[in-house]
């Protein structure tokens, strides 16, 4: 390990870097003393690059009939053509010359094409008017006061990553996100993102016509319902011009939704989708729906939405979670992506942590969307949404390396055929590395997929940049082993979602909101029996994966007790039971977070005080935080299988009784200072 550790100190720059505080946050270039001559046309391209471009002159043409955003990058000669149809395009292509700057590549001999896979890239805010932001772990909402400062970097950072979207407010809406006085405040939001190609837009609460416009009845297909929306659409596009439209979650979690008036959720979108449609508005329609009394969860959505497919308006587009539950872990797709055959669909992805670790947890999302492209066809998604991990916080989101999250969301939105690796190597050489520094050799590590856990991390060799991507590529599935493996989920603290309370079960509380109904731990074994024989949701599957998931023999292991009640002594493909390859999971999981600490630790010469200390605070606390998982979930989990913890791991140093009275006193809108301590 200490050879390893070494090898770095030769590569990594020598110079001490000055402390920073995480605000810029991977937009460090600084800004050049000399104006760049740039030409052609005059837009906010133009502007980044005579700001912060070292490079020879440059030409922004615009040339009809290219698509929508994209843009080509050529050199002729001294002089860098950039082309593309429209500004957003040119500024794209600003910013990915700015990014080849950045990052230490060659500006020379340029010969680069670039479209987006998705016309909507977008960012789903969960913020409220109050300045609370649901599963928020970065401070406040930054759209309560908007700081102008503040949101030309919000604005730039996310130009310069390709998102062209932003819904404004939380999907659990609040009526008042309709009225003029709201309208006014997203007016002047929306015109200090405009110049960076972003479009605003609004979550909507379904019964605004009832709490807004004081009618009797928010029903879709009544004609003062649809002449109130009309109204008020019209109001909107008085303000913002190019509003992009709604988002809606209705008949969910308690939200108001057309079913409450005997309506279909497409009788819903369609009449929003028709009275935005003059506006070249949409609507995004969330299938996040599920009912207490349902024996299966995840089998839901599907129900719902399958028996409307082909039934919504073309401005309508399905906005689907990654998996049929909620943001766990790991989860598998959701069926409907494959079953859906007529109807626009989009993915969310939750880029705030709300169930990895908050913002205390180093956790490298990329691989988690990934793992879903290797599912679902790109190709046959509309859009991409995140649920953004953004706040007033200094540094934007909590965690100097949630900031990676943001970045890759972006990036993959642009194009989910990028890499993990490439997006991670993109954003650490621009977040981490002073520049025009040279960059290091990465050598010697050979970087690993994300579920290789094999070597530990501290063992292995490379540069220090090497070594910080493979602790990224590693800390989702780190997290799920410390966790949840196996297939396991949803085992959360009660209301905050941050800590394990798998024993969680309070009387009166929904079951679908408690963790037994997911794990089923009994004396038999663990987990949710989803197979045929079961609540068949396997079936929702094309029958290939069917087949698969429904045998357990032929299950991927990582998704075992996602689809089985697995019996404690069943045979893993490693030789071991069921039981003891939990045991060994959960260890694995808890030895990799620690060893995050040693790589990190090994990097203070390189990277400033500020930004390594507070790091290295919050890697302390994923360590610990995963040995107080590992701890309860097995312990726990043992007043069922009657099993012992194998010899050959570390065994668990915390009382289960005193776990099981520890309490985090936050709410759904903080960052825990820690999680137990004891
Ligand atoms: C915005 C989960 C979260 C809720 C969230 C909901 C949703 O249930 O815990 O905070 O509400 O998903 O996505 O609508």
């Amino acid at each position: 390990m200490i050879s390893a550790l070494m090898l770095l100190v030769t590569v990594w720059s020598m110079a001490t870097p000055k402390n920073e505080d995480g605000s810029r946050l991977w937009l460090r270039l600084e800004k050049t003393n000399t104006t760049a001559t740039v030409t052609g046309v005059k837009c906010t391209a133009m502007t980044e690059l005579q700001s912060y471009w070292q490079g020879g002159p440059v030409l922004l043409k615009q040339k009809k009939g290219m698509p929508a955003d994209a843009y080509a990058i050529k050199s002729e000669g001294m002089k860098t053509v950039i082309t593309a149809a429209n500004d957003a395009g040119l500024l794209y292509g600003a910013f990915h010359l700015l990014r080849l700057q950045q990052t230490g590549q060659s500006t020379t001999g340029l010969d680069i094409s670039e479209q987006p896979a998705y016309d909507l890239r977008i960012l789903n805010h969960w913020d409220n008017p109050n300045g609370t932001v649901e599963r928020g772990f970065a401070g406040r909402s930054i759209f309560l006061n908007p700081d102008p400062e503040r949101m030309k970097t919000y604005a730039r950072a996310n130009a310069s990553i390709g998102i062209n979207g932003a819904v404004l407010n939380n999907v659990n809406a609040k009526p008042e996100a309709l009225t003029t006085e709201n309208l006014q405040k997203v007016k002047v939001i929306a015109d200090q993102l405009r110049p960076y190609g972003i479009r605003v837009y609004l979550s909507i609460n379904f019964a605004s016509p009832i709490k807004v416009g004081g009618l009797k009845t928010a029903d879709p297909l009544d004609a003062d319902v649809v002449s109130w929306w009309k109204d008020k659409v019209n109001e909107i596009y008085k303000m913002i011009p190019d509003f992009g439209g709604f988002l809606v979650k209705a008949n969910s979690e308690g939200e108001p939704g057309p079913q409450d008036f005997g309506r279909t959720h497409a009788d819903g979108a369609n009449m929003l989708g028709k009275v935005l449609k003059p506006h070249k508005g949409i609507v995004m329609w969330r299938a996040f729906v599920y009912a207490p009394q349902s024996p299966d969860r995840a089998n839901q959505a599907s129900l719902e939405f399958m028996p409307l497919d082909g039934q919504f308006a073309d401005n309508v587009i399905i906005q689907i979670k990654n998996g049929p539950v909620d943001f766990q872990p790991r989860e598998p797709y959701s069926p409907l992506f494959t079953s859906l055959q007529k109807t626009p669909m989009m993915v969310e992805f939750q880029i705030t942590q709300e169930y990895l670790g908050a913002a205390n947890h180093l956790v490298y999302l990329a691989p988690m969307w990934k793992e879903f492209f290797g599912w679902v066809k790109p190709a046959s998604l509309k859009a991409m949404a995140g649920v953004a991990n953004i706040g007033d916080d200094t540094n934007w989101c909590g965690h100097h390396f949630a900031q990676s999250n943001w970045y890759a969301f972006g990036r993959l939105a642009w194009n989910p055929n990028l890499t993990s690796e490439q997006i991670a190597e993109e954003w650490l050489r621009q977040t981490f590395r002073p520049t025009p520094q040279p960059l290091p050799v990465m050598e010697g590590s050979g970087h690993t997929q994300g579920s290789e856990l094999s070597t530990p991390l501290s063992h292995r060799e490379g540069s220090g940049e090497s070594l910080l991507l493979d602790m990224m590529l590693r800390s989702r599935e780190a997290c799920v082993s410390y966790m949840m493996p196996l297939g396991i989920h949803h085992i959360f603290a009660g209301t905050h979602h941050y800590g394990p309370e798998p024993w969680y079960s309070p009387k009166g509380v929904r079951a679908d909101w408690t963790p037994p109904y997911y794990h089923k731990a009994d004396s038999i074994g663990l987990g949710f029996d989803r197979t045929l024989t079961g609540s068949a949701n396997v079936k929702q599957y094309p029958e290939e994966l069917c087949r698969l998931y429904n045998d357990i023999n032929t299950c991927p292991e990582n998704l075992l007790a996602w689809f089985h009640h697995v019996p404690w002594d069943h045979k893993m493909k490693s030789g071991r039971t069921f039981w003891d390859e939990l045991c060994h999971k959960y260890d694995e999981g808890v030895r990799e977070a620690r060893s995050f600490l040693v790589v990190w630790d090994a990097m203070q010469p390189y990277v400033d005080q500020q930004r390594f200390d507070e790091v290295q605070r919050k890697l302390r606390i994923q360590a610990r935080d995963a040995e107080w998982w590992r701890d309860a979930c097995l312990l726990y989990f043992q007043t069922f299988s009657h099993r012992p913890i194998p010899q050959d791991m570390e065994h668990p140093v915390h009382n289960l009784d005193e776990m099981m009275k520890f309490r985090i006193p936050i709410s759904m809108y903080e960052n825990p200072d820690c999680g137990y301590t004891k």
